[in-house]
This record gives C-alpha cells, structure tokens and sequence, in this order.
C-alpha cells in the first residue's frame, strides 16, 4: 500500500467506520444466561427494555434539572436518563468558555450585587417560556436563591443570555414560575429582609423587615426580562416559599405560600430556642393570593410608585386595590401547584400527612362576597379555610410537591418523611396508590406535568439522599433521581440515576420535539447579546490592530486545523484582546483556544464569535492550542503568544526549519496526493451515485468537504508556484498543506457513505 493509502485506511480504522464491526462470536450468550449471571429477574429485563435506548436513539423527552449549588441547569433524556448537557448559568464553566471569554463574562457581570461578583448559584425551580399554558420549547428560566437573581436561557442554543438581580430581596424561593403566555416570570422571597441595604436591627424585625413577590415581565420579542416593566408586592415577614402562577378561570392570579407566619426571629445565642422551634408553632400558615393582571394595570396607569428604581406596590395600596389576600394554609407548607384546569390549587404541609385542595371558585367567591374572617397584622384580609378548601387527603408523613396527569383529577405527591410517592385523585379525594422510593424525595416530574395539558406517562423523583444506592464515592453522595414508569394504574419503578453536581430541586420535562436548537450560529456571531459581533473575522482577513487606547486587538480564525494567527507578537504591558471567529460551517466543529498562563480557555462553536482579553505584563513565551479533538492534525492546531521585554530589538528575522526539503521530497509529496484524489474520487463516486440529497446530514457533510477540497486547491496552486520559482522548500511544505485539506475531505467523505451505508441509501445511476 502506497503512503497515502495506508493513511486514509488508518484514518478509516480511527474512525471506527467503513471496515464492517468484527464479529465476536464467542462472546455471544442467551438472554437466559444473562439474566442467570446477573441475577436479573423478568421486572428487570422488562425495566430495562422500557429505558434501554440503542445507539444512535433518541429520548422522548428532555428533562432540564436544576443544578443547585453548582448554579447550571442539568439536561438529560427520558427514558434513557442520560445527561445531554451541563448549561452554565450563575457559574463559571470552563468547558463551554463561560465565564473566561469577554461575552459571557459581561453576562456573569449582570449578576453582580452591589459591585460584587457572586461566582456560583442556588438554582431551585426551572421554568419553561409558555404560550396558552403550553410549553413553547423556546426559553428556560431559573432563579437563584442564595443570592436573589433570575436567569434567561435561550433553547435556540442552550446558552444563558441574560441574569437580573431583584433591587429588593435578600434572599428567595419562589421562582421561576411563569403565567401562561410569558407574560411574567415570578420569583417569591424567602427569608425576610429590610428591602433596604442599610442594617436594621431584628428587634425591628414587624416593622422594618418584609418579604415580596417580584413579576418580572418578559419581552418575548427580545426574548429577555424587562426590569422596567416589572414589579413587586410588598408582603408581610413571612417566610414566602414556592409559587405557581393561576391559568384558565384562575388566569391572571399568581400564588405563594409561606411558612414561620408566627414571625418568630431565632437566637440560640440569646439563649432563645432556635428558628425551627419558633417557626413551627402555629397548626397554620399563610397562602398569599395576587392580582398580577390588576396590579399591571395599575402599573401601566401610572398608578404605582417606584422604589430603588422599581415599581414596588405597598401592602396597603394592595389591600386598598384588592390585589391581595391570605388563606391558611397547613402546617409549613412547601409545594403550591394549580390544576392543568385552574380551578384547584394543592397544597402540602411539610408537617402534615395531608394534602389540601383548594377550590379557585370558592375563593373568588369569598373575595366578590367580601367574606372573610379577619385580618392579618399588616391589614390583609383573610379567607376562612372552610370557605376555600374543597376537600383534604391523607396522603402520607411530610408531602411536598404535586404533579398532575394526563387523566383528569390524578396527581403524584411526593412524600418526604415516608420516602413515598402518592398517587390520587384530587376531585374524589381518595388514595390510588402508593410507591416506596429510595430515599427522601423532594420534589418529582411528570413529563410537561404542570403545563395545562401533562403527558403522563413517566415520573421522576427527585431524591435527596442516595446512601446505599450506588458504588460509594466518599462521604459525599451523589443525589438519585429514579424513573417512574405511571402509564399504568399501579406506578413501577424503572431505573435509578446519580445525579453529581449539587442538588437539583425542581426539574421540568418537554416533549423533545417542541425543542428546535441550531448546530451553527450566523458567521461571526456573539451568542449572548444574539448580534453580529463588531468583532467578526473573514478568512484571509485576519489582522493585529493597537487601538486608540493602546489595547492590541487580534482578529482571529479556527478552522481545522490552524489558528489564524499562529504567531502574535505583543509588548510587555500591552493589554491583548484576541478574538477568534470559528469559519467551520460543519455540524459539531468546535475549536477550543486555551493559552498559557493567562487564565484564557475558550470554546469557539461553528459561526461564533469570541474574545478574550488580558494584560501581558510579564515578558515570555505563551504557547497556546486548540482544545478540542477536532482533526487527525488537531495537535498541531497551535501557535505562540510572544511577549517581547520594551525596547527589543531582534538579531534576525529569518525563520529556520529544522528539515530541509529537496525536489525530490516535493515530488514524493506530489505522488502521494494524487493517490489521495483517487481515494477521494471513488468515494465522491459512492455518494453521487447514491440518493445523497435525501438525507440532509449528508448534504451538510458533502457541503463541508467541498469547502475543503476548495482549500486543497489553493494550497495546491501555491506549491505549484514555487515549484516554478525553484523554491521546493516552500513547494513542498505547501504540497503538505494541500494534502492535510485532502485528509480532512476524505474523513468527511468517508462519514457520508459510512452514513448513506447505514441508512439504506439507493442508487440512482
Ligand atoms: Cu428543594 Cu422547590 Cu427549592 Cu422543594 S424546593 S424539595
Ligand atoms: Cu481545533 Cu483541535
């Protein structure tokens, strides 16, 4: 075998493809026998069949997780539970370049609280964009509860876009929740807190400390917040926790639940019992009802006042307006969830074995019948219980969140003491069944279960404690996330998945369909502002500029499998803003760029845009590369940062390669990429002699390896013209040029008919 054929088939056999899987006959054993050396049972085999996904598969539907501590959001595939994809949000991430380019730094920086960074996020409650109370699959919200912010990731690609900070709260709970055509994002305060940032001592704790309920308004033409428009309630120090928004006859309305109404402020060290005593006192607490759509109008009339620069709506201009009220609620409730229909909200106490069902229609009859049974310290008016609930379930020790079912009136509650979840029907108020999870669950899903029409089908619970259920790791457990299959009338437990990357609270789940995200961004794109970036680099017009200010701007390319430039030159003390644009227009031709020393690692996806900056302040050599395996000549994609001492002069400006080449190697290189085209012909044979333009992947495919073939060409017309000069020392090392291009064409030429293969294409000649 010639040189170039040898390596293309290397390049086959490293590809894993073309050459036929080699058959491993004696390694073949019954499904019996399996089963028998496994110790699996017929409920297993019949789990496994019902989540086992074949290569190449796909899942019905994306589950997007919470990351708690690690401040991501966690994406993975159900029924198949694997994880898809971490999306950076309130923390840095050194994969995707969040949080070490310029754009996504400037995204991180919308974070700040009063001038500080806060490099990580408590994310608890993801929320998708919706319209007519359907998921849209276009955008994903997430709050933060340790530091009060909310998030916007855009589905288009998975990228965090946009964070805000709340002007008021110290802390929160009760968000992201969204009405039903985005209208607003939610976000409900925890701990209470003065809204000023001045200290308040707790002694003032009635008078001076509140909590709140922020409406963030969203602009779906931009698809970002607008704290502008956005506004909040005042509400009592009550501890505020989770939300949900009102649909249908209930639209319009939002609801929040609280617990510690007793107010009660702690102190271990006043020798007073501590918070868990005193919050814990009263058989209630409060379920907070609001009018957003009223209090909008208001707002839209110019009828409320703002505060740090936000509209703030005080209680008693809410009492006054009837935009607020209070229902109790049991015992340290956590999960508030309206019905797919809007007519029932359900409500669990933590300390409670039953769930309360609220009626929307009871409800608003009290409020047109002003029928209530008091007030609260700070005025609201109060709804008797009797003349709100509909009915109330024993569902078992310690319920916390509710999902609702395709079938009308069936819910799954999750049972946090009694590591259960319960299945019931909320309309006749009886048990259906029960199931016994591994262990304390927090919260659970259903697949789109609190959109106005859940899919049924699977559940997910989402367990806090792992301990015995995976190989142990160290002290720190992994949490467990198990798979419910619920088509059926009794639930079956499907498949357990460790979850390592801190504690995910809530989950959503969508059809996997509804979700349409790019492969490639626009040439020259910032993917957080979604503009063109001034930025933007085109081949052959990479440059070094000093700016105005002195900053040296490199304009930059990757494309497999150089860096454009591959030399920068700077002087000691000189800022450095370099800026990569990825020319690939190839599926999943990603380049990444680190570089020594400076702390700067980018991602740089096909059509993005870039840019890092920093101050080289000490003179030295920094090499740097490409950190994705992008080609078989990936290693070589690298390149020197030279950071000269002031005043350098340099001896000589001639290069010396350490090889030297003679016409002879030119013509050996020549030989071998004619034999190259011939590989290269009969596989371009192959696919148009086959229905190639029925499958779009391998149009793309054909599309890429004909922009590389272009670059042969050139490189191919360079060496030739140095060969006519006599200079085969550049002749030659352009012939190897041409030929990289011919590898990176053969590789992609080879994909396509492993593809056509493996799909059945016909001929068509
Ligand atoms: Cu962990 Cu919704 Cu924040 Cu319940 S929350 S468990
Ligand atoms: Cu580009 Cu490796």
């Amino acid at each position: 075998m010639n040189k170039s054929l040898k390596s293309i088939s290397a390049l086959v056999m490293g590809l894993g493809i073309g050459m036929g899987a080699a058959s491993n006959a004696s390694a073949q054993s019954s499904l019996e026998e399996v089963m028998k050396e496994r110790g699996l049972t017929q409920k297993d085999l019949l789990a496994a069949a019902k989540t086992y996904t074949p290569t190449g598969g796909r899942d019905e539907y994306l589950a997007f997780s919470s990351g708690g501590q690690s401040g991501q959001v966690i994406v993975y595939g159900v029924p198949s539970m694997r994880i898809l994809k971490y999306i950076a949000v309130f923390t840095p991430e050194p994969w995707q370049g969040y949080g070490f380019d310029d754009e996504s730094k400037a995204v991180l920086a919308q974070g700040r609280i009063n001038g500080e960074d806060i490099t990580y996020g408590d994310t608890h409650h993801p929320a998708f964009s919706e319209t007519e109370g359907e998921y849209n699959g276009r955008y994903l919200f997430i709050n933060d509860k340790a530091n009060p912010r909310m998030a916007v990731i855009d589905l288009h690609d998975f990228e965090t876009k946009q964070i805000v900070v709340n002007p008021f709260m110290k802390s929160e709970h009760g968000g992201a929740f969204v009405t039903p055509n985005t209208e607003y994002v939610m976000e409900a305060s925890q701990y209470a807190a003065p809204f000023s940032d001045d200290f308040v001592p707790l002694e003032e704790f009635n008078e001076k400390y509140r909590g709140a309920v922020t409406y963030w308004k969203f602009d779906d033409k931009k698809g970002r917040l607008d704290p502008e428009k956005s506004f909040t309630f005042e509400l009592p120090p009550y501890s505020q926790d989770l939300s949900d928004a009102g649909k249908g006859p209930s639209m319009g309305w939002g609801f929040t639940n609280s617990f510690c109404s007793e107010r009660y402020v702690g102190g271990i060290e006043r020798g007073r019992p501590p918070f868990e005593a005193g919050c814990s006192q009263k058989d209630t607490d409060f379920l907070h009802i609001t009018n957003w759509k009223k209090a909008a109008e208001l707002v839209a009339a110019g009828k409320v006042k703002k505060s740090k620069g936000a509209y703030m709506i005080p209680m008693d201009q809410a009492v006054k307006e009837g935009l607020l009220y209070l229902i109790p609620e049991p015992k340290s409730p956590h999960g508030v969830d309206v019905s797919p229909d809007g007519t029932h909200i359900i409500v669990s106490g933590k300390l409670d074995s039953h769930a309360w069902v609220y009626s929307w229609e009871k409800i608003q009859k009290a409020i047109k019948d002003k029928n209530f049974e008091g007030k609260d310290p700070y005025g609201i008016p109060i709804i008797a219980m009797k003349d709100a609930l509909h009915t109330q379930v024993q569902v078992g020790l310690g319920p916390l969140h509710t999902q609702y079912d395709a079938k009308k009136c069936v819910v799954y509650t999750s049972i946090y003491v009694d590591s259960m979840v319960t299945k019931w029907d909320y309309c006749e108020g009886k048990v259906l069944d029960q199931l016994h999870i591994h262990y304390n669950i927090g919260h659970l899903v259903a697949m789109e279960g609190d959109s106005v029409s859940p899919d049924g089908k699977y559940l997910v619970s989402l367990n806090k404690l792992a301990i015995d259920r995976f190989n142990p790791v160290g002290p720190l457990h992994p949490q467990n996330h198990q798979l419910i299959d619920i088509s059926g009338d009794k639930m079956q437990l499907l498949y357990d998945m460790p979850l390592p990357l801190g504690e995910p609270h809530y989950v959503v789940a969508i059809k996997a369909d509804k979700l349409k995200p790019a492969v490639r961004y626009k040439s020259g794109w910032n993917s957080r502002t979604d503009s063109k970036s001034p930025y933007k680099t085109r081949a052959g017009r990479e440059k070094v500029v000093k700016d105005e200010n002195g900053v040296v701007h490199v304009y930059g390319t990757v494309i497999r499998s150089h860096i454009t430039p591959e030399i920068i030159e700077v002087e000691e003390g000189d800022t450095v803003s370099i800026h990569l644009t990825n020319l690939e227009r190839a599926e999943d031709e990603t380049h990444g760029f680190a570089l020594y020393n400076e702390n700067v690692n980018l991602s740089i996806e096909p059509g993005k845009t870039v840019s890092a900056t920093f101050k080289a302040d000490k003179a030295g050599v920094f090499p740097y590369y490409c950190t994705e395996f992008c080609s078989a000549l990936h290693l070589e994609m690298q390149g020197y940062l030279l950071v000269k001492p002031k005043g350098y002069v340099a001896k000589t400006t001639q290069m010396v390669e350490g090889t030297k080449y003679t016409e002879a190697d030119y013509k050996k290189q020549v030989k071998t990429n004619l034999d190259t085209q011939a590989v290269i012909d009969s596989v371009v044979g192959f696919i148009t002699s086959h229905n190639y333009k029925d499958f779009p992947e391998v149009v793309a495919l054909v599309e890429d390896a004909t922009d590389q073939l272009g670059f042969a060409e050139e490189a191919k017309k360079k060496s030739e013209t140095f060969a006519a000069k006599g200079d085969f020392q550049n002749a030659t090392l352009w012939a190897g040029q041409w030929w990289q291009y011919q590898v990176k064409t053969a590789d992609l030429g080879l994909r396509a008919k492993t593809f056509l293969e493996e799909h059945g294409a016909k001929k068509v000649k």
